[in-house]
């Protein structure tokens, strides 16, 4: 056994068509779980590996007729563990729906390994740890944020330590019931975190996340020139005070917004630039330009900008439209943020608008913003050569067909919009829509997890998720009238 720790970001699961066609594009997400957990183990003087599953190959195995598995097999990591004989394997399990891939990968591992460690960690594993702990095959779950708790762990299983009550944020089984030690505090200074850009970006010479911005959608290639698909996802800040009814940042990550400040934002961008040739650069934390701090941030690249403008940053997460119209200067349009988006690079502004009707949406005040101001918005944005989307939701519990004929037709009258995203509104454990859920009978936790396993995915709502109260057939023909929109 070797001291390097082996860290697995699973395969990914998609939909596909009856011919094996992916409804939606499989792309390469960096990990950013990856970066954090091997930077911190990193930091604390251990050898680390990362396997990307998903990103290292496009393989495609059927799971269902119309499921389809999308990455390297699981068999690749078992080799791997029989070459290099890592200390402990750690897998990220981020998504409620992804479940399957990581219990089939800690079984795959637990059978040729039955004495390695498996840890899991991610949103999901953290939310559900008896879901993930009930095969048999996992023996730790790390729950909530992970770099603090996983250097914890590794030491006590170098040193051979069994007393892991000590370790706060860990579930296992002990004696065979579910132990759950005291949780972690959130990590106040989070800029005191290190990365591990070199384990996670680089696979031998090669940059692992190559992705023309086109892959994502034409209008992500607005700005860009041929060669440009290094990118990179920047998540420095976490946190959200929102705390949507779907959404489970909130509960995860605090309502207090938390980040890595301007400058440390600031020099890893740079470093990404230069060393790296990163060209695009994606947003994928939840507030961005909500924080004082981003707009700092934002300031520094448009300086940087005057000296090399070859990359563009975007937000496919979604801005948030109150931020264009700030409730200190009387809900009057801020030019000057528009200004500095244009001038930092940023290629395509995406809104979150989700749905015109207040009682679905926590992010947008009506009553001050109206739809014909979300209009005058995106011309704003136009006129400043950058392109437009907006990203808006559908089949939200209780929402109901004249709800969404008017949100549909509110976009359709809506100005200087180059693109428009549907996604039907899921909903994920650790959620108040989940738990409103189990109140009121829509499902257990095993209907659901049952339901789960014919797939589930933000383009292709089942029957049984769709607690809206559209029906089914009006929920499909809505769908095939924006298919365009649903790539
Ligand atoms: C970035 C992001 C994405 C990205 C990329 C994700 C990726 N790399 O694959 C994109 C845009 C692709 C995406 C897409 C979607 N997303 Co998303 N996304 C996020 C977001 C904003 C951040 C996730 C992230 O990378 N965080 C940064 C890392 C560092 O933090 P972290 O994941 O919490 O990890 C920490 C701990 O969990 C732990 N940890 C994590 N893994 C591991 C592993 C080990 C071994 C250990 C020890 C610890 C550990 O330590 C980490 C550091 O502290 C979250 C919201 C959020 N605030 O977390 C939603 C979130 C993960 N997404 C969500 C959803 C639902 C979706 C979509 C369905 C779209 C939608 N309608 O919202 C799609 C589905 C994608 C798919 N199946 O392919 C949900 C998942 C809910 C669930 N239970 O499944 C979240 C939680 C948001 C929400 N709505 O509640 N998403
Ligand atoms: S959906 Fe966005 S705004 Fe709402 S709670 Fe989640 S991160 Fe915050």
């Amino acid at each position: 056994m070797t001291e390097k720790v082996l860290f697995v970001a699973p395969a990914k699961l998609n939909p596909v068509d009856g011919n094996g066609v992916p409804l939606q594009t499989v792309r390469e997400n960096i990990s950013l779980p990856a970066l954090m957990i091997l930077g911190s183990l990193k930091a604390h003087r251990n050898e680390v590996e990362l396997i990307d599953l998903s990103a290292d190959s496009n393989l495609q195995l059927p799971v269902t007729e119309t499921v389809h598995r999308f990455g390297l097999p699981d068999e690749y990591v078992v080799e791997t563990i029989s070459e290099t004989r890592p200390l402990a394997l750690l897998i990220s399990s981020m998504f409620t729906t992804e479940q399957q891939m990581v219990d089939d990968l800690a079984a795959s591992v637990k059978k040729a390994f039955p004495r390695l460690p498996v840890i899991v960690g991610g949103v999901h594993a953290s939310l559900k740890p008896e879901w993930i702990l009930e095969s048999g095959n996992v023996d730790f779950v790390v729950m909530g944020e992970g770099e603090l708790t996983i250097v914890d762990l590794i030491n006590h299983l170098k040193e051979g330590r069994r007393d892991y009550e000590q370790v706060r944020g860990l579930a296992y089984w002990h004696q065979g019931s579910l132990a759950v030690t005291s949780p972690r505090p959130v990590i106040d200074n989070l800029a005191s975190l290190q990365f591990s850009l070199d384990d996670v970006l680089m696979k031998g010479d090669n940059y692992r996340y190559i992705e023309p911005p086109t892959e994502r959608t034409n209008l992500y290639n607005h700005l860009t020139e041929s060669g440009w698909n290094r990118c990179f996802s920047l998540y420095y800040s976490r946190g959200c005070p929102l705390h949507c009814h779907y959404c489970a940042s909130s509960e995860k990550d605090g309502l207090k917004v938390r980040h890595m400040g301007s400058q440390r934002m600031f020099r890893d961008f740079t470093e990404l630039h230069r060393n790296y040739g990163v060209k695009i650069f994606y947003n994928q934390s939840d507030t961005f330009c909500d924080d004082s701090r981003d707009l700092e941030f934002m300031k520094l690249v448009r300086e940087y900008r005057k000296e090399r403008d070859d990359f563009v940053i975007s937000n496919p997460n979604a801005f948030y439209v109150r931020i264009f119209f700030p409730p200190d200067h009387d809900y009057e349009l801020n030019e000057d943020l528009l200004d500095l988006l244009a001038g930092a690079g940023v290629n395509v502004v995406t809104l979150a608008v989700e749905t015109f009707h207040q009682k679905y949406n926590k992010k947008i005040n009506f009553r001050r913003i109206s739809p014909a101001r979300i209009g005058d918005l995106l011309t704003a944005i136009h006129q400043r050569g950058m392109k437009t989307g907006i990203y808006m939701m559908y089949a939200f519990p209780d929402q109901t067909s004249e709800e969404l004929a008017f949100d549909e037709n509110t976009v359709a009258s809506l100005p200087s919009l180059d693109r428009v995203d549907w996604q039907n509104c899921m909903v994920f454990p650790g959620t108040q829509y989940y738990r409103r859920g189990l109140a009121e009978g829509w499902f257990t936790d095993k209907s659901y997890r049952l339901a789960l396993k014919k797939g589930y995915f933000f383009h292709a709502l089942p029957s049984e998720f769709n607690f809206s109260q559209i029906p089914m057939a009006d929920v499909q023909a809505f769908r095939r009238r924006n298919l365009s929109d649903f790539q």
